[in-house]
């Protein structure tokens, strides 16, 4: 098994190595530099034919893409810790979180990275600023009303570390990337964040 990965601060490959992490895992890692246009080269659409990172590669050559995708196949061969949670309710939960998490936080601060952020002004043509400038208010009301949610609990989907962590972390931490910051005043989020960076899978 093989990890076509790509480096910090890419949020999604580094889903993935959290996860493997967790779990005490190690896969090879095949770096593929976005910057250099390796995600649409020939080589890797073969990989995955949206070119995009991450993607693990078996054995048999399947390639399987979509990071959530990804863990939930490492979860059934590496089944402990378990990460999308245990009891019928505890995996509803987390796949609930996941889902709220990737809709309601990744995708404002990804359309506010492909149409605001100048870095992808020369790929993403044409841009849609005011669209994309739009896309900060909405990222803060979510992190808003997670900061209301996760009151009183120590994790995003209730008392466990799960892969809904996970993807929370790795998209709070691109978005401060580009640009949009935790407020001040989300003390819940902070403290969240702090705790599960403290993890030592949060520097894989
Ligand atoms: N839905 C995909 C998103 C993957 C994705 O957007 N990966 C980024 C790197 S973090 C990428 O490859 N971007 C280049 C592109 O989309 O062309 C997943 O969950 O794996």
């Amino acid at each position: 098994m093989k990890l076509y990965n790509t480096p910090m601060p890419a949020p999604n490959p580094r889903r993935v190595r959290m996860f493997l992490a967790e779990k005490g895992v190690s896969v090879p890692l095949v770096d593929v530099a976005l910057v250099k246009g390796e995600h649409k080269s020939a080589e890797h659409l073969a990989r995955n034919s949206l070119g995009q990172t991450p993607v693990l590669e078996l054995e048999d050559g399947t390639c399987i893409s979509e990071t959530v995708s990804i863990c939930r196949y490492l979860e059934s061969v590496f089944p402990e810790p378990d990460l999308f949670g245990e009891t019928a309710l505890e995996q509803a939960l987390v796949d609930m979180w996941v889902r709220r998490v990737e809709f309601h936080l990744m995708s404002p601060a990804g359309n506010y990275w492909r149409h605001a952020h100048p870095f992808t002004a020369k790929v993403v043509v044409p841009q849609y600023k005011d669209f994309g400038e739009a896309n900060r208010g909405a990222y803060e009301k979510s992190l808003g009303w997670l900061d209301r949610e996760i009151a009183g609990r120590n994790f995003v989907a209730g008392a466990r570390f799960t892969i809904a962590d996970i993807c929370t972390l790795s998209t709070v931490d691109f978005a401060d990337w580009i640009g949009l910051k935790v407020p001040e005043g989300l003390a819940n989020v902070r403290a969240w964040h702090a705790r599960v960076s403290g993890r030592a899978s949060a520097g894989a």
